[in-house]
């Protein structure tokens, strides 16, 4: 798979990658003085690399990410809420365009992307693998997947790489909405009546391990992130997204009269944080290989929406090539 080469670089000491080591030291002096890297600056094969991969699993998570709340479009309980619905799926499918833009930048097609996701080879966030069951998961997709989202996507937008970054800002800017429809949609459920309540405790149940695991692995089982901090492509670690993102929750649960499904979660005044109980990495590692609950109809579900667009995209070629030939006569 191509990001394998990738883990064995990443894995060796840096001088073991074959740069001019007077170009690298250049280089990361510009990253240490916090100059932005632009598409056409030099930069190290190993550093353009890991942004494709990074960058390209973002744009599918966010394509892959349009799914499951997809699913609850027809069934909005409201006309707000449908519209609601509506806008945020399709900024989403705007944030995969954006990225997958800010990909091409790195010299890599956007159709090689597409078919990277397509044949299994590239993965995608692990969250979007699990089902939305009912109502209160759209609820819980924009209160919590949102909200992991913003945490570890504002850091992004001081992403070294120029184009990521750009492309970062106006997507948190899009993200913020996302996580307050979300909120605003599991009070209204927590304020309500008891069924109501009870189905936004159970969206809380599911989706709080799975969007601690959207973080990735713990910083002990991270091949990629010394260097991705050393080049400021990440800010912070795995681990330090995910402290912030419980510090940050934990209150909103409170306020929201529902509780965290975890008996082990604890306030530790030494430290001034929460303390979580043990993330069940053995799931994560599952739904990353293909075997979550979802995984097998999320990529038929894209690869149908491929085939039955393919038309539109032969015929804006053919459309094009005519007005070519038009100019050019
Ligand atoms: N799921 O060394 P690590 C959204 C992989 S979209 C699956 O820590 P890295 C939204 C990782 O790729 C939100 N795989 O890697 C959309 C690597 O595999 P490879 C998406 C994961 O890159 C619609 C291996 O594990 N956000 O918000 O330094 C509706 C080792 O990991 C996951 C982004 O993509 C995972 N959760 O750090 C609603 C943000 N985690 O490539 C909402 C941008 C890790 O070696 N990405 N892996 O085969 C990042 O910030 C970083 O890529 C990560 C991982 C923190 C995710």
């Amino acid at each position: 798979m191509y990001t394998q080469g990738l883990n064995e670089l990443a894995a060796r000491p840096l001088a073991a990658v074959q740069e001019d080591p007077e170009r690298l030291r250049r280089f990361e002096a510009r990253i240490d003085a916090e100059e932005k890297i632009e598409p056409k600056d030099w930069m190290p094969e190993t550093y353009r690399q890991t942004l494709i991969r990074q960058i390209s699993q973002h744009a599918h998570s966010e394509i892959v990410g349009m799914l499951p709340e997809g699913n609850w479009i027809g069934r909005a309980p409201s006309l707000l809420r449908k519209s609601i619905l509506i806008a945020k799926v399709q900024d989403e499918g705007g944030h995969g365009a954006y990225l997958y833009s800010a990909a091409e930048t790195l010299g890599i097609s956007r159709a090689e992307l597409i078919e990277q996701l397509l044949s299994g080879a590239a993965k995608y966030s692990s969250i979007f693998n699990y089902p939305t069951l009912t109502w209160a998961d759209v609820g819980a997709i924009g209160w919590l997947v949102d909200g992991a989202a913003i945490m570890n996507q504002i850091p992004l937008c001081r992403c070294s790489y120029g184009p990521y970054s750009r492309a970062m800002i106006r997507i948190c800017k899009e993200e913020s909405f996302h996580q307050r429809q979300g909120y605003d949609l599991m009070l209204k459920l927590a304020r309500g009546s008891a069924a109501q309540r009870a189905i936004a405790q159970d969206a809380l149940n599911r989706w709080w391990w799975p969007s601690l695991m959207m973080f990735g692995p713990p910083d002990t089982a991270s091949p990629h992130t010394a260097l991705s901090v050393r080049w400021k492509i990440k800010r912070f670690t795995n681990d330090e997204l995910r402290q912030k993102f419980v510090d940050f929750t934990v209150p909103q649960a409170r306020f929201l009269g529902l509780e965290i499904p975890d008996p082990a979660l604890r306030w530790d005044a030494g430290r001034g944080q929460h303390v979580h109980g043990e993330i069940d990495w053995s799931e994560f590692q599952e739904v990353v290989r293909g075997n979550g609950p979802c995984n097998r109809d999320r990529l038929q579900a894209r690869r149908d929406a491929h085939e039955s667009g393919r038309w539109v995209r032969e015929a804006a070629l053919a459309h094009a090539a005519k007005r070519a030939r038009a100019a050019a006569a």
